[in-house]
């Protein structure tokens, strides 16, 4: 299609100011989730929700001094038990039983400010080769990439590689004081560059203002190509980390307002639905799948915390008409 003749050519843009968003974020709701769903439907199939499965493969004790983080080592008080990396075969069937379920996509999520080279690595690799053996799409996030980590991770055929933005630039400084936005910005350039996806997002609700949302949206949306995934997440309030302790809730239809910008600005990233959707209604959900949320979390656990009922999403999903696949069909009955 030439480009004067796709009315949707200006969807993909990488020069977004902060104003133009914020002016698509503070439009009226319906106006927004209306303008939303236009160019989810121009860009994408909206009966496709994916349902990724997220396993914690190494927990907690981790250096990063992470605001929200249930597994930071400096945040004594949340109870939580450490765990040293899993064996592969553990993995794998863990990956095997969310394929069952109806998961298409296995994401392994490690509590390291960045991985060392050597056997747990190596371990690593195997679970990424393993997982793309079933037939499943792979996603780990394991910290900061050197490039050689990153070109090993893409010869064991990663699919995508979650290295969150998690704010604004202006306002990460309050929430992580062990790395800077740049070091993050770095990662993803490798994770690039070594031609694997990258699936990059952030958190509302941990005390930024709108502008810090959307400021992190810009800096999304101006990456060339923009991010295959674009996980939102609202902030999962743990006892004993510093922003679970001070934090409040999140108002649902500010998860759908990210949710459609985002949808706007990267018109065919998948948007998932991330952190926080156990506080959403049913409702809720509805409307921010309208508005151009087109994955999910799928599965009783997220790292730490608990997430939806596989069987209420399964009927959830099947109440709205959106395709499912055998497993799930059999879930929800
Ligand atoms: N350690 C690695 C890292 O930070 O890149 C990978 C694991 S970390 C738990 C993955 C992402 O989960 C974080 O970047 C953050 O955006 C998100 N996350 C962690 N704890 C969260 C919470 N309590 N609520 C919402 N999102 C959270
Ligand atoms: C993402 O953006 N959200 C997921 C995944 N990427 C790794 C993690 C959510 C973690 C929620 C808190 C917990 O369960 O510890
Ligand atoms: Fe560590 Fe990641 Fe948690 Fe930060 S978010 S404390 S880097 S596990």
């Amino acid at each position: 299609m030439s480009h004067a003749a796709d009315p949707h050519a200006s969807d993909f843009r990488h020069d977004w100011s902060v104003a133009e968003i914020r002016a698509i974020h503070d439009l009226p709701l319906l106006d927004l989730v209306y303008r939303a769903a236009g160019v989810h439907r121009a860009y994408n199939d909206p009966s496709d929700v994916q349902r990724a499965s997220l396993l914690s493969i190494k927990t907690g004790a981790c250096p990063e001094d992470c605001g929200y983080c249930s597994q930071s080592a400096h945040h004594k008080g949340t109870g939580l038990p450490r765990q040293r990396l899993m064996p592969v075969e553990t993995v794998l069937a863990e990956a095997a039983a969310a394929k069952a379920n109806g998961a298409t996509r296995f994401c392994m999520g490690a509590a390291w400010r960045s991985p060392r080279d050597g056997a747990e690595f190596d371990s690593v690799l195997d679970m990424v080769r393993g997982v793309r053996g079933l037939g499943m799409e792979a996603c780990v996030t394991l910290g900061m990439l050197t490039a050689s980590q990153a070109e090993r991770l893409a010869d064991a055929g990663l699919t995508a590689y979650n290295h969150n933005l998690d704010t604004g630039p202006d306002y990460y400084d309050k929430i992580v004081s062990t790395r800077t936005y740049e070091d993050r910005l770095n990662t993803l350039e490798r994770v690039r560059e070594a031609g694997i996806g990258v699936c990059c997002g952030g958190i509302i609700g941990l005390g930024e203002g709108v502008g810090d949302r959307v400021a992190m949206l810009q800096v999304l949306a101006n990456h060339a190509p923009h991010p295959e995934s674009v996980p939102i997440n609202a902030l999962a309030a743990v006892p004993g980390t510093p922003l679970g302790d001070t934090a409040t809730p999140v108002d649902p239809f500010d998860m759908v307002r990210m949710c459609a910008t985002a949808r706007i600005v990267m018109p065919k990233a998948r948007v998932r639905l991330s952190a926080g959707r156990k506080a959403l209604s049913r409702e809720a959900q509805a409307l921010c799948f309208l508005a151009g949320a087109n994955s999910i979390f799928y599965g009783e656990r997220l790292l730490t915390t608990a997430n939806n009922e596989a069987d209420s999403d399964a009927a959830l999903l099947q109440d709205l008409g959106i395709r499912v696949a055998e497993p799930i069909l059999a879930a929800a009955e």
